[in-house]
């Protein structure tokens, strides 16, 4: 009955920075930056709740690119996957709509400067070994 739900994260990338959120609830999470999305729906492919998350949380248009290689623990059972991602062209810039209150577009020397939840702090140095193997955040 150990039954993993994967949350997608993305590692949504636009004119080499990385977007950070910091939600907004519950009490617990808070104050913390992470990389924005949720839970993968049943039935539902991990890129397209990607997709559906940065619309619902950000209002943004965007599409998937590709996994980063690896799955970060959450709260039982849950389980973190991250996502790279971009805007397509034509969309919005994103807002924070829901579940968080501020958003950060972080260059390249400012990745460490937001307070990363503790469970997102090893996708996003995962994210960035990734990213700078494919050209980086440029
Ligand atoms: N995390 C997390 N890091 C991270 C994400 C996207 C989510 O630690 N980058 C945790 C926070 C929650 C759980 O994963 O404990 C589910 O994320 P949430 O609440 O963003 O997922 P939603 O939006 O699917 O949740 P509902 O509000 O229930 O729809």
């Amino acid at each position: 009955m150990s039954e993993r739900i994967v949350v997608v994260g993305a590692a949504l990338v636009d004119d080499g920075r990385l977007l950070a959120a910091r939600r907004s609830a519950p009490v617990e999470l808070a104050g913390r930056w992470e990389l924005p999305g949720g839970k993968v729906e049943p039935g539902e492919s991990a890129d397209a709740a990607l997709v559906r998350e940065l619309r619902e949380e950000l209002g943004v248009d965007a599409e998937a690119g590709g996994r980063v290689p690896g799955e970060w623990p959450l709260k039982s059972p849950y389980v973190l996957h991250v996502w790279t991602a971009r805007l397509r062209p034509g969309s919005a810039a994103p807002e924070p709509l829901e579940d968080h209150d501020e958003l950060r577009w972080l260059g390249p020397g400012e990745i460490w400067d937001v307070h990363w939840l503790d469970q997102d702090v090893p996708a996003v140095r995962q994210t960035l070994a990734h990213l700078g193997a494919a050209g980086g955040l440029t």
